[in-house]
């Protein structure tokens, strides 16, 4: 079995050397393990940094893509290397290298396909108090929109099988993290999650620059992701939500209608019955809309599923 960790960098040639330092070279279960830098346009020479202090494979972005982008184009690369479990830390040195091997476990043992390294959130000193809860809150949501039992949705010290690695197709441009696991749902992966350790901060969180920022992006991200797995349920609620009110008043309108007041009055229930009605019923027809489209790219991801098996399992065009 191979196992290729891979890192997304943006300017960590003063933390690489030490993350790279202690990631273990050797593994129960893992035959050989190598390391995969994706530079996502560094401007401090971190690609070479990390040629120096023993990095395997160095993929390098002429400019800044996000870390969504570097996350999927690294797991192209270890399938492309013939990885058969993929693990992603941070370069900041946050996880601890000698924990990799519990997050390999399951993987290697067969009983998961992704595994997410759960940090301590409550002794974890550098988390001020309203990011335990956003990080709680978040984890929570997650878990009811993925059905999964996730308790750190957003930890990115993770293990993929290299079905896995083919199946989870990252769309969004800020984080891959939540994306997958609501992802992990609908493409049958089995999620699992182990307890890992967290090393002091070496730097301030470059992703959570403010909280108003990052809530914005991860709901949004969340958001999509979900009415991606079930538009219809979201757009059909909403839909649902906007008719029946409209139904009320034009109920409203109706009894006055044919009641002693006869046919003067109440239009503006009518009117306003119509409006929600007509609105309401736009929504569920989009929503129906979404739904073909939705199935439509679960189409595509599944043939795109079987051209990656096809290009990186037939054996000869496997880079080794
Ligand atoms: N590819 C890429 N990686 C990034 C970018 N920003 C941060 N990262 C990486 O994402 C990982 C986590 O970043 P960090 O700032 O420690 O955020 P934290 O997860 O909140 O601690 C590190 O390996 C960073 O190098 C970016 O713009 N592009
Ligand atoms: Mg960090």
């Amino acid at each position: 079995m191979k196992l290729i960790i891979q890192i997304p960098c943006f300017n960590e040639a003063e933390t690489l050397p030490e993350t790279l330092a202690d990631l273990p070279r050797e593994i129960d279960g893992i035959d050989r393990v190598e390391v995969l830098i994706v530079d996502d346009g560094s401007t401090d020479g971190t690609a070479d940094v990390a040629r120096e202090h023993g990095a395997d494979h160095v993929v390098r972005f002429g400019q800044n893509k996000g870390l969504a982008a570097a996350f999927s184009r690294g797991l192209d690369v270890c399938l492309a290397l013939g990885a058969d479990v993929v693990v992603g830390t941070d370069a900041d040195n946050q996880y601890v290298g000698a924990d990799i091997a519990e997050l390999v476990a399951p993987i290697v043992e067969g009983e998961a396909d992704m595994v997410i390294g759960a940090r301590p959130i409550r002794e974890m000193a550098d988390f001020s108090f309203v990011k335990k809860r956003l990080q709680r809150l978040g984890s929570f949501v997650v878990r009811m929109l993925s059905g999964t039992r996730v308790p750190d949705a957003t930890s990115g010290f993770r293990a993929y099988s290299r079905e896995a690695a083919m199946k989870l197709v990252v769309l969004g441009e800020f984080t891959y993290t939540l994306e997958t696991i609501i992802q992990s749902q609908y493409k049958g992966l089995t999620v699992a999650s182990v307890p890992i350790r967290v090393n002091p901060l070496t730097r301030k969180s470059r992703l959570f620059k403010s909280i108003p920022e990052y809530l914005r992006r991860s709901l949004n991200t969340m958001f999509r992701a979900y009415l991606l797995f079930r538009p219809l349920r979201v757009m059909g609620a909403a839909g649902v939500l906007l008719t029946l009110p409209g139904l009320a008043l034009f109920a409203r309108w109706l009894y006055f209608y044919f009641s002693v007041e006869g046919a003067t009055g109440h239009v503006q229930s009518l009117i306003f019955g119509a409006i929600f009605v007509f609105v309401g019923f736009q929504v569920i027809v989009i929503g129906l809309l979404a739904d073909l489209i939705a199935a439509n790219r679960r189409f595509l991801e599944d043939v795109l599923y079987r051209v990656k098996k096809v290009e990186y399992d037939t054996p000869d065009r496997v880079v080794k």
